[in-house]
């Protein structure tokens, strides 16, 4: 007969955190030309050219835009490339993150 042995198992319970979202927004200036801007959110944020056509125009109408959503380090990321690409460019084009 084979012995019975008995393992205590104790219950870990796994709740993993809902990650929290990031906006990335795309801030409007003066000086970006528009085309620009619209190549810049089709690279960085692989968007269509009537899709990054449309946020451009937001920004460019209300002040600023919601370009997408990310968790903290793929917001922040995605933010400093579009800025970086306008900075290397000579434009003050900025985009921003903020908690969801
Ligand atoms: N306002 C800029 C212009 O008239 C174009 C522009 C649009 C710049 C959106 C930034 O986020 C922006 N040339």
């Amino acid at each position: 007969m084979l012995d019975t042995i008995t393992v205590e198992k104790t219950e870990t319970r796994v709740r993993p955190k809902r990650p929290r979202l990031w906006k990335v927004i795309l801030l409007n200036d003066d000086f970006t030309p528009r085309r620009f801007v619209v190549r810049v959110l089709m690279a960085v944020f692989r968007m269509t050219e009537s899709e990054a056509d449309a946020v451009m125009l937001t920004a460019h109408m209300k002040g600023a835009c919601v370009v997408a959503v990310y968790t903290r380090e793929v917001a922040d990321q995605k933010a400093k490339q579009g800025t970086e690409l306008g900075r290397d460019a000579g434009f003050p084009l900025t985009f921003t993150t903020e908690k969801e």
